[in-house]
């Protein structure tokens, strides 16, 4: 009897001191969609009270991992392949429950689907080029950072960060995102070679795969050296391409200069070529100028659909050294703003940039 009160007590005991244990609700019900288009892969992660989620994306011994709040994540293999994916539901980030999933993806196609150029051509050298190989922006390249409401803007919506520009598997990846950062709600980015690679004159090639959609505006786009003394338009531009995105306008890309004339006056000269079907998003397509002392010429695909002479002394800023921008804006004066037919996040996949001069 005596026995069996120190037990009861002892329980009570213990009973007494359960409340004061921290627990923690993990999440429950976690479920994932997983769904490969070309080397492209979404995971559409969902469960029950999670605050939020992770997503590891693995190939060979290495592996990427995105963190979410709303559960999507997305990534791009570039080689074929049967790859493992893990998400996690979050109630913290050392208190989750998780779910593997394997996916097989046919991604050899993506980078080799569409146009392509070589590595030279007969009487022309190949003096600078970036083909992302490696796992960073090389030291050719910086930022323009934040809104450029202050000058560059275009009333553009989204805000440029360094965080959007990854170079992963011989591409680099513009990515804009719908997300809150400073002020705005869309975050990009902006990659420059000002201040460190600049050039006049040559046969230029980048190739590129495409983001869509309404209000989504990537560009390929040189500057001249001196915008910083005599300020733009005086400086020149020189648009490689640009694709303002929308239904019936992701097929068309636009090679544009703009410079200024003998009283300062804002002149340009322009023009689109459209594919006959399909999206610029669908494949890599190359986006090249032939640039020499008479003329700028535009092409996609080898196709020529714009020259520019440029020996009237009104577009002298053509014989300057000019540097590269490379962007996806979001919003501003040319495309308007994304809707609700807008996917987010858009990409714009840069395979290589070539210049080549005689
Ligand atoms: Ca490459």
């Amino acid at each position: 009897m005596k026995f069996s009160v120190l037990i009861f007590g002892l329980l009570l005991f213990v009973n007494c001191k359960k409340p004061t244990i921290q627990t923690v609700v993990l999440p429950e019900n976690l479920r994932t969609t997983v769904a490969a288009n070309g080397g492209n892969v979404e995971v559409i992660a969902q469960a029950d009270k999670v605050n939020f989620y992770t997503v590891t994306f693995f190939r060979n011994n290495d592996s990427t991992v995105i963190q979410t709040n709303d559960g999507i994540a997305d990534y791009t293999y570039t080689q074929s392949g049967t790859y493992r994916i893990k998400s996690r539901a979050h109630t913290t980030f050392s208190d989750f429950i998780e779910k593997n999933d394997t996916v097989s993806v046919n991604a050899d196609s993506l980078l080799n689907q569409g146009f392509s150029t070589p590595l030279s051509y007969p009487n022309m050298t190949l003096v600078w080029n970036d083909e992302f190989d490696g796992n960073s922006l090389s030291s050719d390249w910086t930022y323009d950072i934040g809104n450029g409401n202050w000058g560059w803007g275009n009333n553009e919506l989204e805000y440029y960060r360094t965080d959007n520009a990854t170079v992963e598997n011989g591409l680099l990846t513009i990515t804009a995102k719908q997300e809150s950062f400073g002020g705005q709600n869309y975050t990009s980015s902006r990659i420059k070679t000002q201040g460190l690679k600049s050039f006049k004159y040559g046969r230029i090639d980048i190739r590129a795969k495409m983001p869509f959609g309404q209000g989504i505006w990537p560009a390929l786009w040189m500057l001249g050296d001196n915008i910083s003394s005599v300020s733009w338009p005086a400086c020149g531009e020189i648009d490689i391409m640009e694709m303002v995105g929308g239904t019936t306008t992701d097929k068309t890309v636009h090679g544009t200069a703009h410079w200024a004339d003998q009283t300062g006056q804002r002149v340009q000269s322009g023009a689109s070529n459209t594919l006959t079907s399909g999206r610029l998003n669908d494949e890599f397509h190359v986006f090249s100028i032939v640039w020499d002392t008479n003329s700028i010429r535009w092409y996609r695909d080898n196709i020529e659909y714009h020259v520019l002479n440029t020996t009237p002394a009104d577009l002298a800023e053509f014989d300057e050294r000019f540097f590269f921008i490379f962007n996806v804006a979001v919003g501003g004066n040319w495309p308007g703003n994304p809707d609700a037919t807008t996917v987010f996040p858009q990409k714009m996949i840069v395979d290589y940039v070539r210049v080549f001069q005689q």
